[in-house]
């Protein structure tokens, strides 16, 4: 007799623009809606993006960051964001939620700001917590800009690295937003049997270090997820929060990916969206197990480089022939 399937039905749910001044308790209404609709296409998990609790606020800069406090969740659930738990739970829906986090002084009395996405089971159980590990953007303020991108200023990089859980009848892992542009997310969650990855992101359209990628941000956001999705064996859902953000253009494209890299569900708008899919996690082993089988075909003896070293380095005499002087 064959194994029940072991399909999860998953729903991305983008999120549009959330201004300066929308609440958390206008947000969570939109994050509750966006479930219900959920619970009638038959979700068993819903998938929110980056920080979707509020704007995205490392677009100004403060000197003083405590003036920054209050776009930081002080505990997950906490009064405002009760709601999206209990109605979570009433629905029998899991949920992802990203949200900018600030820690309780650790021993050291230290408070730490983490880009951090949760994983919450259908019983309301908090099963696992992501900090971003790949944070982009500058730690300074740059007046030049036409908007900010401060995260190195307001997030620290997760100490953890990427993780894997058993849920939902699967293997679970998560990144956030720029973590879906390095390879290394996806393999080190692959080396741990990831059977779905869930990525909520920011991006913005304009790119202010090399405009000439910002007719290519929908190519690119796909391009880094269908790739992520096939050389690993896994499903990836990627959920945006897009739209004109305080006039920051940002994208929308949320989709949801198959082991085989096929895109089977994206989104059409870059307002709240519910997108879903039906992700049959059995499919991961028709790659797992025959091109993508890792423990047969992969050299990680001859793959020192990856993680001995941060940036990349030209040899001396690649250096000296690249200079037209003789090496010998
Ligand atoms: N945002 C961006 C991302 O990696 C960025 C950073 C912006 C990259 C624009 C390229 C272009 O999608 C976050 N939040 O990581």
């Amino acid at each position: 007799m064959s194994q029940p399937s072991r399909v999860v039905v998953v729903g991305a749910a983008q999120l549009g623009p959330i201004q300066k001044a929308d609440t958390r308790a206008s947000v969570v209404e939109r994050l509750i809606s966006l479930l219900r609709q959920a619970k009638e296409r038959s979700c068993d998990l819903v998938v929110f993006p980056e920080l979707a609790l509020t704007t995205f606020f490392p677009r100004w800069f403060v000197d003083d960051i405590s003036e920054a406090d209050h776009w930081y969740e002080k505990s997950m659930p906490s009064a405002e964001t009760q709601p999206l738990f209990d109605e979570a739970k009433k629905l029998g829906i899991g949920f992802s939620l990203g949200y900018a986090e600030l820690t309780e002084p650790d021993d050291q009395g230290v408070v730490h700001r983490f880009n951090t996405q949760i994983l919450v089971e259908r019983d309301g159980s908090v099963v696992a917590k992501y900090h971003k590990v790949h944070i982009p953007g500058h730690e300074h303020h740059e007046p030049n800009r036409p908007f900010q991108h401060a995260e190195r200023y307001y997030f620290e990089p997760g100490p953890e690295g990427f993780g894997v859980w058993a849920a939902f009848g699967g293997l679970f892992g998560m990144m956030i937003c720029n973590d879906r542009r390095w390879p290394e997310s996806y393999r080190e969650m692959g080396l741990q049997g990831v059977e779905m990855i869930l990525c909520g992101y920011n991006t913005p359209i304009h790119y202010v270090p090399d405009p000439s990628q910002d007719i290519l941000q929908g190519f690119h956001n796909s391009l880094v997820m269908q790739s992520g999705a096939y050389q690993n064996g896994t499903w990836v859902v990627g959920v945006a929060k897009g739209g004109v953000e305080e006039g920051v253009d940002s994208l929308g494209q949320t989709c949801i990916v198959a082991p085989s890299g096929q895109i089977v569900a994206q989104t059409l708008t870059t307002a709240d969206e519910l997108i879903v899919a039906a992700c049959d996690l059995d499919w991961c082993e028709r790659y797992k197990g025959t091109l993508f089988n890792f423990d047969r075909y992969r050299r990680p003896e001859v793959y020192t480089r990856i993680t001995q070293q941060r940036g990349s380095v030209i040899s001396t005499a690649n250096k000296a022939t690249l200079e037209g002087k003789s090496h010998d």
